[in-house]
């Protein structure tokens, strides 16, 4: 790939007066999967400018590869990347595989002239996020977008909290705790799959779930960390090696090998607009499944949300009397909600796929715009950072700044 061309999507087959967007996805596991799910649902509930059509999936086995293509409704299989981003019929390309392959593949697609979404975190390293935001941008001024995939930005709660704080209604914002506690390595005997491989994943808890709470709390605050003090620590060095995986499932043989990666980061920080953070991701939270847990205090008021109760955030009015105050639990499942109003009536609540349905939903839209998705590529950039500077205050022991 030598050249940089431009996207073609303005030029889409129409459906019933729409104009259809063709999307080549590489990687079917767990992610594949559910992004899958929001390709097909997407267009089926919310009015979309753009229609995706699920033109084809790709994968390394021909055999699995052409099975997940019809069980995920994709028209058709294939097992080349590289030759998947050619296919006149894919206008946008979306990354579900390891860290290890998404700057070569992102920046290959958005040369190709197509759109690219791509999981998070955006890169294994900051190198890597630098380069592809600087492909991104570059495709920017050649209307091919591209967004990184921090989903739970749409969860509706979510979505909620960003805009009471955006309205003022927490006041100054001073404390924010954040956690991402999950359970699935806590058993030793839990296979040693890709992600906790650092040549594949970056790194472990941290780039795989902190990532997420790192970008959930600077999107809701719309405010940047500055500064981190972290530790990273591996509690099971050595596993049985995995000899197949699925999501966040896998079998092993006898063989072992070693944990390359962080089991658990914490970390404290300072946003640059004052407030304090405290970080924690870890797989090791008995209990916890998928606990994305924020809560957000400001001089007029508090926020609380835990994914594992997802329709639901608590907000504290600080400006009412003691006696009436205290949280209230705000059932986030009204029309007027951010997203709420495409799907069902009043409690009867959305789940974790939504997230994704709702992030094909604003990158359509964006496309369409012909403006940049958020979150963009400089965000995951961002975010990498900040990750990065975690790692060495880890390795360091001394308080980092995050640059750039
Ligand atoms: O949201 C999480 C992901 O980012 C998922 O629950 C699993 O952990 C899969 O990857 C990470």
């Amino acid at each position: 790939m030598t050249e940089a061309t431009t996207t073609t999507t303005t030029t889409g087959p129409t459906t019933g007066g729409q104009r259809q967007l063709s999307v080549g996805m590489i990687g079917y596991a767990f992610m594949g999967a559910v992004h899958s799910h929001a390709w097909r649902s997407a267009h089926r509930f919310f009015d979309l400018p753009l229609q995706p059509r699920m033109s084809v999936v790709c994968g390394r086995d021909a055999a699995k590869v052409e099975q997940a293509a019809a069980t995920m409704g994709w028209q058709e299989s294939e097992t080349d990347w590289r030759r998947m981003i050619e296919r006149d019929d894919v206008d946008l390309v979306d990354i579900c595989t390891p860290g290890d392959t998404h700057a070569e593949m992102a920046i290959a697609a958005l040369a190709a002239g197509k759109h690219v979404l791509c999981e998070k975190p955006l890169a294994n390293s900051v190198e890597e996020a630098e380069r592809m935001a600087e492909a991104a941008a570059e495709a920017a001024t050649r209307g091919v977008r591209a967004m990184v995939g921090f989903t739970y930005r749409r969860v509706p709660a979510i979505a909620l909290a960003r805009k009471l704080v955006g309205d003022g209604r927490l006041g100054e914002v001073r404390h924010v705790r954040a956690q991402y506690l999950q359970d699935w390595l806590a058993d030793p005997s839990s296979p040693l799959s890709w992600r906790l491989d650092k040549t594949k994943a970056g790194s472990g808890a941290l780039g795989d779930i902190g990532a997420h709470v790192i970008d959930l709390t600077q999107h809701i605050l719309g405010d940047t960390i500055g500064e981190v003090s972290g530790q990273l620590e591996t509690f099971v060095k050595e596993r049985p090696v995995a000899t197949d995986s699925a999501g966040l499932s896998a079998t092993a043989g006898t063989e072992r090998g070693p944990v390359t990666v962080d089991d658990a980061a914490v970390f404290i920080a300072r946003f640059t607009g004052g407030a304090l953070g405290v970080y924690e991701a870890t797989r090791f939270a008995t209990g916890r499944k998928n606990a994305i847990r924020i809560e957000i205090n400001g001089s007029l008021g508090s926020l609380a949300f835990d994914f594992e109760d997802m329709n639901v955030l608590h907000f504290h009015d600080a400006t009412i009397d003691d006696e009436e105050g205290g949280f209230r639990r705000i059932v986030v499942t009204e029309p007027g909600h951010p997203y709420v109003g495409a799907w069902w009536p009043p409690g009867h609540g959305l789940g974790y796929e939504h997230g994704f349905t709702h992030q094909v939903v604003d990158l359509m839209r964006a496309i369409a715009a012909d403006t940049d998705p958020s979150p963009t590529f400089a965000d995951g950039l961002q975010v990498q950072r900040v990750l990065a500077a975690v790692e060495t205050s880890s390795e360091t022991r001394a308080w980092q700044t995050i640059t750039g």
